[in-house]
């Protein structure tokens, strides 16, 4: 599928995403959002893709939702657009396989949202981070008022979005939002070597360990246990337990599925 506002590259298992609207520092307008689902879709249903990586063109990641789509809308308008976005991160956080946030530059709003559906998050030492929405008159309405405190603790979390204030990417780093923060001009290279190293692992270990990290968070410690035992048990049904046991035992590396 083409797509006028994203630019996809795959090579040797790993997606290339790159949000490609840099005029307006990639906004997240209706085009955008639709973009992202249909391709997540795709890249779900892609067996030659283990890993993800997100990015945007220019000197943004992505400045927030559309400030100039939203100006003009009604109450109704409002919820059915934080419910589309809210929609498309959701299933990014879900699915099945790792999607890294490669955050080149401005990560507000929106963006600072977008970036945190994905499961980790490697920042160029020149991005920032913010949720700048009570300074526009509304809340963070792409999930940003209950993941951000999910990430750096809800003090922390209060802080940000009631003073509507940015950060760098070092304080990003120190307080849990971001995983670790790389020159500009390696930012790229980081992303790609830890996206290889994950695509070398087992895909089915790494899915059951993304879903049971993902719904084991949201549930109570039995419940949790549960869930893991459950997911650990289906590995043992994978030709990569197999392969990567016995490898262990042969002393030689494993050779896992689409590898
Ligand atoms: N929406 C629309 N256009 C934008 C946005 C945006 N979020 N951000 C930047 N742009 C546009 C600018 O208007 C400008 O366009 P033009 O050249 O036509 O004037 C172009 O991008 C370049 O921007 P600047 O000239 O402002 O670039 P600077 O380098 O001077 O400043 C900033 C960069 C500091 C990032 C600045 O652009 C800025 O403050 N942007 C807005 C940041 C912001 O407030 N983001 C949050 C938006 S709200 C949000 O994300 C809510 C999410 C939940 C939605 C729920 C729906 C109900």
């Amino acid at each position: 599928m083409e797509y006028s506002k994203l630019l996809v590259e795959k090579e040797n298992g790993i997606a290339i995403v790159k949000i490609n609207n840099p005029q307006s520092l990639n906004a997240l307008n209706s085009t955008i959002l639709g973009e992202l689902d249909t391709l997540f879709t795709e890249l779900e249903n892609d067996s030659s893709i283990s890993v993800i990586i997100l990015t945007g063109e220019g000197k943004a990641f992505v400045a927030g939702a559309d400030i100039t789509e939203m100006s003009s809308m009604d109450a109704a308008e409002g919820k059915a657009f934080g419910e589309k976005g809210a929609k498309v991160f959701r299933k990014i956080e879900l699915l099945s396989k790792p999607v890294i946030a490669a955050v080149n530059g401005y990560a507000l709003g929106g963006g600072c949202e977008l970036a945190m559906c994905c499961d980790i998050r490697i920042a160029s030492a020149k991005a920032k981070f913010g949720q700048p929405e009570v300074g526009l008159g509304i809340t963070p309405g792409f999930s940003g008022t209950q993941r951000l405190p999910r990430l750096v603790g809800m003090g922390k979390a209060k802080e940000l979005i009631f003073t509507a204030e940015a950060i760098n990417a070092d304080e990003a780093c120190r307080i849990g939002l971001v995983n670790s923060v790389a020159e500009p001009e390696e930012l790229m290279n980081t992303a790609v070597a830890m996206a290889e190293k994950i695509a070398g692992k087992a895909p089915a270990a790494v899915k059951y360990s993304k879903e049971s990290i993902n719904r084991g968070m949201q549930c109570s410690m039995d419940e949790a246990i549960n869930i893991e035992a459950n997911l650990f048990g289906l590995c043992f049904a994978t030709e990569d337990q197999k392969e990567g046991m016995k490898a262990f035992m042969e002393k030689r590396k494993a050779k896992f599925n689409n590898k």
